[in-house]
């Protein structure tokens, strides 16, 4: 029986014939399929009536800055240290409670400017989508960073099947509101107001780069890192990344998002990875790769748009990047 442990697969295995798997397969199993060849027919009766809209996530040839040859973060610290202040603000908080969040059924709503406002279930949205792999760097407003390999698909792909009228200039991403299994949101000293929102300019939103991911390591995304479905938008620093997506909203106006409501001196709309533009509370310059450690802090340099500048500057030319933070 080929099925995996993650921890077995290696990189190389995982480009290009990842594959993913609905969330359902992943219900109370440990069973990571490592390849396309690990799905023999063993594993399928294995999880018979689990084993459903199986898809290959083909690594397709795209424009440079789909792929970095860095070290891969290991899973076990992308799916161990995290941001998701909806489980707790702990880094290990969302590893810890997030198991609690039901992801099937899922759908997402589309309002505001656009042709086809409606819900959506996320099977009907994966099933006119190609997946695919893109291992991008992500930086946290913290100064960490990862290099993460995700599974999924550009928005572009979501947003021109939606039909945005002339008038959508941004748009806005919601995240999941149940307290119920989200304990976070139960926090009578949370100073966030939920749900979590974000929003990108049209023209950021459409860029090949930006990313809805459904997995990562070719597996279902882990709920800790916002299944089943987040935002990736590579160059910009990670609190863009919104995760557990229920509505996606056309807009004509900037729309509020979570860190800028919070405090606005401190992060704003646009959010670019900018080593110049410190953090009133610490640098910018540099980053700590994980894994990290305290005698291997692994600092490195940040890079302008986290090294995405020659793909996405022309987004911002003109633009005051001090000003526009
Ligand atoms: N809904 C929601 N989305 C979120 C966050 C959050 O707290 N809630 N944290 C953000 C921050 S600050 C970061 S750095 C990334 C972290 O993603 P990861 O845990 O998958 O590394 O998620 C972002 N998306
Ligand atoms: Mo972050």
């Amino acid at each position: 029986m080929l099925i995996k442990k993650t921890s077995d697969i290696a990189s190389s295995e995982i480009t290009p014939e990842s594959v993913y798997l609905n969330r359902r397969q992943f219900m109370g199993s440990s069973l990571i399929a490592g390849g396309a060849m690990a799905l023999g027919t063993a594993g399928m009766a294995h999880a018979e009536q689990e084993l459903k809209a199986l898809q290959y996530a083909k690594a397709k040839q795209g424009p440079e800055g789909f792929y970095t040859d860095e070290t891969l973060t290991p899973y076990d610290d992308v799916a161990s240290y995290n941001n998701f202040y909806e489980f707790g603000t702990g880094k290990g908080d969302p590893a810890k409670n997030a198991h609690a969040l039901t992801t099937d059924p899922w759908s997402i709503t589309i309002e505001g400017e656009v042709e086809k406002p409606g819900t959506y279930p996320l099977e009907d949205i994966l099933s006119k989508v190609d997946l695919e792999e893109r291992i991008y760097r992500l930086r946290c407003v913290e100064a960490w960073s990862m290099v993460v390999p995700w599974i999924g698909f550009s928005l572009a792909d979501l947003i021109k099947q939606m039909q945005p009228t002339s008038k959508a200039k941004y748009i806005a991403f919601e995240t999941l509101y149940r307290p119920k299994e989200m304990k976070g949101q139960r926090s009578r000293t949370s100073t966030i107001d939920y749900p979590y929102v974000e929003g990108l300019r049209m023209d950021e939103a459409m860029h090949p780069l930006t990313l809805m991911s459904v997995g990562l390591y070719g597996k279902v995304l882990p709920n800790q890192n916002g299944a089943p479905i987040r935002l990736v938008v590579p160059w910009k620093y990670g609190f863009k990344s919104i995760k557990s997506i229920v509505k996606i909203k056309f807009l004509e106006k900037e729309p509020p998002t979570t860190w800028n409501l919070l405090q606005a001196s401190e992060y704003g709309f646009y959010a670019n990875v900018n080593p110049d533009v410190d953090h009133p509370r610490w640098s910018q310059k540099s980053e700590r790769r994980l894994p990290s450690g305290l005698f291997s802090p692994n600092r490195i340099l940040t890079e302008p748009f986290n090294g995405y500048g020659e793909q996405v500057a022309s987004l911002y030319t003109g633009m005051d990047l001090r000003k526009y933070y």
